[in-house]
């Protein structure tokens, strides 16, 4: 963003981060902290993971106030890892809203290890998949951190990810019969509400990729034009 001349602002959304590799402009962790919850209530990291996101959620229009006193271009968010905690939480909604959810944009990260079986590489795309049931917000796969599996791999999980065939193949020699066709059936139904499309390898380290999460949102938002920076 900063190389595309856009001022942008960071929020961490993550109470329970326990290092972040940047310095959020903006972090829960000043409201709401994971481990003061889990010795508050004597509750263990899931329960008070579902504590802290309704307490966010309370803490919403604070949030929002201060994002606005930026006026930046952008607002990066990090949300919580454990994705059932952000995704299937209601809470997660109402920030969402507040933020304004019709100029927002999802990227979903995929783990390269996970997505390197074919059976997990689907079983990643329904979590895509349900992120974005959940939400109605555009959303981006990506394959994250892929400079940490070797590049034929890469292109082995790219492949699957343009060519359906590929991967029914890949499916068929990985399981039994009647798992294929659970597996494909699950598939077929990523497909048809437009799911199944094909994944962009990104890396923090290298960075690359993030060159093409930036063109993915202006093509979403501006249709490929440049957002104006004046
Ligand atoms: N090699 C490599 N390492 C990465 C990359 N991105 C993050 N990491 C490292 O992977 C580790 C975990 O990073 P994240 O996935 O961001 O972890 P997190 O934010 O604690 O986890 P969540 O709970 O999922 O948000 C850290 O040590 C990061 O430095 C990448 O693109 N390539
Ligand atoms: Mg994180």
């Amino acid at each position: 963003m900063e190389m595309h001349g856009f001022n942008d602002v960071t929020l961490n959304l993550d109470p329970g981060a326990e290092m972040v590799p940047y310095a959020p402009d903006i972090d829960i962790r000043d409201w709401v902290r994971l481990d003061d919850v889990m010795n508050e209530y004597g509750l263990g990291p899931n329960g008070a993971q579902i504590v802290c996101s309704d307490m966010i959620a309370l803490k919403t229009r604070e949030i929002v106030s201060i994002v606005d006193t930026f006026r930046s271009d952008y607002l990066l968010i990090d949300t919580p890892g454990q994705m059932e905690l952000f995704a299937f939480r209601q809470s997660s909604s109402v920030v969402v809203e507040a933020l304004g959810k019709s100029d927002s944009f999802f990227v979903f990260l995929s783990d390269p290890l996970l997505s390197k079986t074919p059976s997990g590489f689907v079983s990643s795309l329904m979590l895509c998949a349900i992120t974005h049931f959940r939400f109605l917000v555009p959303i981006l796969n990506v394959l994250s951190k892929s400079d940490t599996i070797n590049e034929e791999d890469v292109e082995t999980i790219l492949s699957w990810s343009r060519d359906p065939y590929t991967l029914y193949d890949a499916l068929g020699q990985e399981q039994g019969t009647s798992q294929t066709i659970l597996s494909i059936e699950f598939f077929k139904a990523m497909e048809s509400i437009g799911m199944y499309r094909e994944l962009t390898p990104v890396s923090s380290r290298t960075p690359f990729g993030m060159e093409d999460i930036y063109n993915t949102i202006q093509q979403v938002f501006e249709g490929g034009e440049d957002l104006s920076t004046d």
